[in-house]
Parts: structure tokens; C-alpha cells; sequence
């Protein structure tokens, strides 16, 4: 459990391992957070896009729910010798690009981004939860997919929703498929995702160099800012690692604060870094998100507020990619790139967004859900 070196998040104590079953999702389905909170997040939704790729109620209509099976596997006897681990990542970085990735790295697992003992939701209604971990791999491969600017753009809301659960279904493909590749090379590997993860793939994605920890609690990268959704492989392939970085995120957070200014839940913080579990980072108030998640069923069933109206948050243009570049370098860079964001997109940016026949942004939902509301009523 050493602290990752040239890291921006300080590792300044002993770094615990988090039960999973403390996580906002689960306490909010067993009934942590209330009976009301605990009827919205366990009843089914009224968008038919939630219901495709969220394994609430019929499993036979969520692709994703069949894959836990394929998470990990059996391995191919003939095993390959693995003569240059350098080598080895640069083809399993190439698989997993091949395979839909937009940013994958490497490094070696840190056992305290395991959870200690299992805690889905799932977990629960299958009766398999609060069982020990035991996930000896030595290496991570954190993968990353890019989720769409524009369907993310109203956020809350059912667009913004529908991208998050294909967000989710694509990274879920990647990693399952990787760990795949890996066992038929012969060495044991299994996929976590949304539904089916040991472990955090935030500090692990920190690790293996794909960005930094921004003020909102998530990985921002230079591609994308905070607008991914991320996967593990871990494994026991010999690989070599790759290091964390510093793009700027932390320097440019400290002069920002608009996911915090923007959060309809002030679950965001507006001040300084606090230490947690060891850590020194912004802390997030997971119970306030997933509570703001809740109190409004007919509109959303989550938020993403807060990677919606982030700076680093933007299509991945060649002026983007001057500017946030700059921005590692000069304080002056990164105030002129705040002002030119309030400028371009507004201090409190919500545009109205239209997409199949969802309509959102306006003065409320507008979709094929309330064709099924209407329908219900006659
Ligand atoms: C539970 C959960 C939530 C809960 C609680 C969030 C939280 N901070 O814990 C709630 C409902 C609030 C939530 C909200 C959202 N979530 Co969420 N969530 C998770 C989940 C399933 C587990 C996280 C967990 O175990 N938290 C409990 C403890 C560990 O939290 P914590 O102590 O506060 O630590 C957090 C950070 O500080 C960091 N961290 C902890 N230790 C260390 C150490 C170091 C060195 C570093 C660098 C970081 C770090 O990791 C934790 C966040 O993952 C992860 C998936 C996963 N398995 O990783 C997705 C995940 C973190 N969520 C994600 C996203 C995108 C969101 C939302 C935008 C929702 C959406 N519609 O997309 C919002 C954003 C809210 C916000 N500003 O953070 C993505 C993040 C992608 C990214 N770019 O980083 C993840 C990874 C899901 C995924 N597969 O892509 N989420
Ligand atoms: S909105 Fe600003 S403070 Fe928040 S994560 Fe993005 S850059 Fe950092
Ligand atoms: S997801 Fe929404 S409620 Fe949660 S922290 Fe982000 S903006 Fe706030």
C-alpha cells in the first residue's frame, strides 16, 4: 500500500480498504438512506433506456447482466512466455483499444482499491453478499470510454441518462473481452464493471495514468475531462506500468469550484482538500448526490451535473487540446480558460437538447415517456 509516485492526490496515512456495501447505491437499495429513497431507487423506471441497461427488473431485456458470467474464465493451457512485459503492454494496450477504449493504462494493483468484502445491490439479491475479496492479481489495466458531449449536455435528465447506461454497457464490453484475450494468452484475468467490480476504478485509472483527481471526486483526463465511464482488467500477465500524471487538473480545480457551484445537491466541496482514508483530496457528500438522484423520478433517475458543465469537458478539438495543454504551465492560462468558459458556455450552462423524441432543458421532460404516462392515464 505505497503511495503511487509524482501522484497530484497526496497519500498521507494508512490507506484503508472500503466495504462495497457502504457504497451510495447499495445503502440507498437496502434502505441506508430511508424507506423513501429506498421505493425510488428500486422501483422500475419509466424509461425504457434506464430499463435496457440497469438490471432492475426483466434480465432478460439487459445485455450487460448476461456478461457477469464471462467476467472471468477459463484459461488456455498453453500458456505464452511472456519474454518482454514492455512489449506485452504495448499489445494489451492495442487489444483494448482494438476492442473500444479510448485511453487504457497500466499499473500494479494496490490492494487497497479492492473492496474488503462484496456489497452490489445485486450482490444482495442473489444472497452473495458481504463474502471477503480475495483478489490476489499483481496488475490493473484501467480502461476508459468516452461517453457523447452532446447527449451529455442536459444533465439531469433521460438523454444524459440513456448515454450513461451505454457508457457503461461499452466500457463493460471492452474489459470483459480484454480479460478474455488475456486468458486465452494463458494467464488469469477478470473484468470489472458496472454490476460486477471488486474494486475502485478511480484511484486505480489515478495509478495508471490516465489523469487526475479533479474537485468533483472523479478521473479527469486531458482527452476528455471528466466525461468517461471506466472499467478494470485485473491480471496476473506480466506487464510493464505505466506512472500517474500531472496534466494540470488539481492546479486548475483549486482556481475553479463550477461543478460545485453547479451541483443542485451541493454535494460538491467549495473549499479546501480534507484527508479521508488516508487520502488528502476534495470530498465528495455521496449522500446528498444519490438523495438529489432520487427526488425526482418522472425527470431522471441520476445526475451528471457536474461532468456536464466542467470545463475540462469538451469535445476533444484542437483548441481544446491547446488550451488545457497551456494550462499546466501558466496560472494566467488557466484563469483566461475559466473566463473564456462563463463566456462561451455561460457560469450555469444549460442548454436545451433534443435527441430522438426526448426533448430536455426546456421548462420540463418532454419524450416518449409521456406517451407511456398518457397512455397509462386512458
Ligand atoms: C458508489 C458510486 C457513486 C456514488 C458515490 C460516489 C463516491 N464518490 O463514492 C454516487 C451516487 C454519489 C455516484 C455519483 C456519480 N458517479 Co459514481 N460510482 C460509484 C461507484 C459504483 C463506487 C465508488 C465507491 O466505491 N465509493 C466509495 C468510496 C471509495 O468513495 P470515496 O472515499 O469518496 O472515494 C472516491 C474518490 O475520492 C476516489 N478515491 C478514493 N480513494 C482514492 C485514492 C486516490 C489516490 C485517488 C486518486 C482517488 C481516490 O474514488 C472514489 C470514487 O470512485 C464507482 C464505480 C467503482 N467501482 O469505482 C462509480 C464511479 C466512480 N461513478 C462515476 C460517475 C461518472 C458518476 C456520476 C457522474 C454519475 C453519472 N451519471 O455518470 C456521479 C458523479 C458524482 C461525483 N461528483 O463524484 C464513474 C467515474 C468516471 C470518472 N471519470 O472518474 C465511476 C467510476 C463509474 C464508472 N464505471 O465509470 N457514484
Ligand atoms: S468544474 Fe472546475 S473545479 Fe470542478 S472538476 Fe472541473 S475543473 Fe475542477
Ligand atoms: S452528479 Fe449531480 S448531484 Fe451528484 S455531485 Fe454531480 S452535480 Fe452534484
Amino acid at each position: 500500500m505505497t503511495a503511487p509516485i509524482r501522484s497530484t492526490t497526496r497519500i498521507v496515512g494508512l490507506q484503508e480498504k472500503f466495504d462495497q456495501k457502504n457504497q451510495m447505491h447499495t445503502q440507498a437499495a437496502i434502505g441506508g438512506l430511508g424507506e423513501k429513497v429506498k421505493e425510488r431507487w428500486t422501483r422500475e423506471s419509466i424509461d425504457p433506456f434506464r430499463r435496457i441497461f440497469f438490471p432492475e427488473t426483466r434480465a432478460m431485456n439487459v445485455p450487460m447482466r448476461s456478461w457477469y458470467k464471462v467476467a472471468d474464465g477459463p484459461l488456455n493451457p498453453n500458456k505464452i512466455e511472456v519474454i518482454d512485459p514492455k512489449h506485452m503492454a504495448k499489445i494489451i494496450k492495442g487489444a483494448a483499444r482494438f476492442l473500444g477504449a479510448d485511453l487504457v493504462g497500466i499499473c500494479e494493483l494496490n490492494q487497497a482499491y479492492v473492496y474488503s468484502h462484496t456489497g452490489l445491490r445485486i450482490d444482495f439479491a442473489k444472497g452473495s453478499d458481504g463474502q471477503e475479496i480475495n483478489l490476489p492479481h499483481k496488475y490493473a489495466v484501467s480502461l476508459a470510454v468516452a461517453m457523447d458531449y452532446k447527449r451529455m449536455r442536459y444533465a439531469p435528465g433521460w438523454i444524459d441518462n440513456a448515454e450513461v447506461g451505454l457508457g457503461y454497457l461499452n466500457a463493460a464490453k471492452v474489459a470483459v473481452s480484454l480479460a478474455a484475450y488475456i486468458r486465452e494468452l494463458g494467464y488469469p484475468a477478470r473484468a470489472h464493471f458496472f454490476i460486477n467490480e471488486w474494486a475502485q476504478h478511480v484511484p486505480i485509472a489515478e495509478a495508471a495514468g490516465l489523469g487526475e483527481l479533479g474537485r468533483l471526486g472523479l478521473l479527469m483526463s486531458r482527452e476528455f475531462g471528466p466525461r468517461q465511464r471506466l472499467a478494470t482488467v485485473t491480471t496476473d500477465l506480466p506487464l510493464v506500468v505505466d506512472s500517474p500524471v500531472d496534466i494540470g487538473v488539481v492546479k486548475f480545480c483549486k482556481i475553479c469550484g463550477k461543478c460545485a457551484q453547479n451541483c443542485p445537491s451541493q454535494a460538491i466541496p467549495h473549499g479546501d482538500k480534507v484527508v479521508v482514508r488516508g487520502v488528502e483530496k476534495w470530498q465528495l457528500d455521496d449522500e446528498a448526490c444519490q438523495r438529489f438522484w432520487c427526488s425526482n423520478p418522472k425527470r431522471w433517475n441520476d445526475c451528471a451535473r457536474c461532468v456536464t458543465v466542467c470545463p475540462w469537458n469538451r469535445p476533444n478539438v484542437l483548441h481544446h487540446r491547446i488550451g488545457v495543454k497551456t494550462a499546466k504551465y501558466s496560472h494566467h492560462a488557466r484563469k483566461i480558460l475559466l473566463w473564456l468558459d462563463d463566456v462561451i458556455r455561460g457560469k450555469r450552462p444549460r442548454p436545451v437538447v433534443k435527441w430522438l423524441d426526448y426533448q430536455e432543458g426546456g421548462r420540463r421532460a418532454k419524450s416518449v415517456l409521456d406517451l407511456i404516462r398518457n397512455q397509462a392515464k386512458e
